[in-house]
């Protein structure tokens, strides 16, 4: 068996398991809405039209992580508002597979919720690749939210991209800054040449990599840990707090500040299903996806402070943190600014009309 890190087991489904979601759900087919139902009495007026039902919400990251935590808050504010008749189960990653395992998982029908990342839909969804190009976004992150929260490029006419394969995001939303962690230092395009990047699947990411110099090489972040630990690859990306909760800067010795684009991640549900909910319990999901953009900016944005001291300070597993200049950032755009045009002409199915209209939208809150 892999060696994971030790805190983390992940106990990949059996396809017993797979096949007893997939029959759970009726493989897809279920379009009432209504999920699994369960015995319960209790309610107010307001949510007694509300059949008591389960559902199951997949993430791709462990607790105490940005995302999980997400898919237990909501959980805990959908009981609440349905009088504890809607019951979400929260889902940690490696229970359910691997991450492209868990986007078909949602595709079916066997789960009814995913935090899912672009970054493993892309052999798919082309447009989704957009999330891959380098230093598209603000650097600030509190801007870049405003953009996922306001962006009619992102959701409406890229959610209608997802919607074609029984994919519907919800919302968008940044898990923080994206940095790179290596066992060399990584401040200049050259020190990318032929170096072993690890990334996701997308095939845009593997192109923003390509374009620097480097060897990227996907996988899932279940392998990461001890693949970084073998040298079998060098370095990767990710946000702070990611980095430091999966232990990665354990078996790196440097993590560069680039802020060379932004993490994001979608809240989405099976198309299908969404669709068949009442409109009662629709808007419920509703309003909770809304005000969870607030919750999950504070989340990631507490994390990711914290995880920057802890990784500084980590006297046993010293890492030299160095933060770029703007100068030493323009060297990587450069480079990165070509990816875009590669991205209209040959990834974007609709002539890159969702990145032009995603850049004017930048530009707009960027000017405010
Ligand atoms: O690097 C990855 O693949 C993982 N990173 C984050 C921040 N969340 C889940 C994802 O699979």
């Amino acid at each position: 068996m892999t060696i994971f890190k030790k805190k983390y087991f992940f106990g990949f489904l059996s396809i017993l398991t797979l096949s007893f979601l997939l029959v759970a759900c009726g493989g897809g087919d279920d379009t009432s809405g209504e999920g699994s139902s369960e015995g319960s009495d209790s309610g107010s007026e307001a949510s007694s039209d509300i059949e008591a039902q389960t559902w199951r919400f997949v993430t791709e990251e462990v607790k105490g992580q940005v995302q999980y935590e997400y898919a237990a808050e909501f959980a805990k504010r959908m009981k609440e508002k349905s009088d504890g008749k809607i019951t979400i189960e929260p889902y940690e990653y490696g229970g359910l597979g691997s991450e492209t395992d868990q986007v078909e998982l949602l595709q079916n029908g066997g789960v009814e919720m995913a935090v899912m990342s672009p970054g493993f839909t892309g052999n798919m969804v082309k447009e989704g690749q957009i999330f891959a190009l380098h230093f598209l976004f603000p650097d600030s992150v509190e801007k870049t939210q405003e953009i996922l929260n306001t962006s009619e490029a992102l959701n409406k006419d890229l959610v209608e991209r997802y919607e074609e394969y029984s994919i519907t995001p919800l919302s968008f939303w940044t898990e923080g800054a994206t940095q790179w962690t290596s066992s060399s230092p990584l401040e200049k395009p050259s020190d990318f040449e032929n170096f072993k990047m690890r990334t996701q699947t997308s095939p845009l990411i593997i192109k923003s990599y390509e374009a620097y110099g480097a060897e990227p090489t996907p996988m899932s972040w279940s392998e990461l840990y001890t693949a970084l630990d073998r040298g079998t690859v060098e370095g990767q990306e990710n946000p702070i707090f990611f980095i430091g909760d999966a232990s990665f800067n354990e078996v790196q010795d440097h993590m560069t500040i680039s802020n060379h684009n932004n993490y994001v991640a979608m809240t989405t549900v099976n198309t299908e299903w969404y669709n068949g909910l009442p409109d009662n319990v629709k808007t419920l999901v509703d309003e909770t996806v809304e005000e969870m953009q607030d919750w999950v900016y504070d989340e990631q944005k507490e994390q990711n402070e914290k995880w920057l001291e802890k990784i500084k300070n980590d006297e046993e597993h010293p890492t030299e943190v160095v933060e770029l200049t703007e100068e030493q950032r323009a060297a990587f755009k450069e480079l990165a600014l070509p990816v875009r045009d590669f991205y209209k002409k040959e990834v974007s199915t609709v002539d890159g009309a969702i990145l032009e209209k995603l850049q004017k939208e930048i530009e707009d809150v960027t000017a405010e």
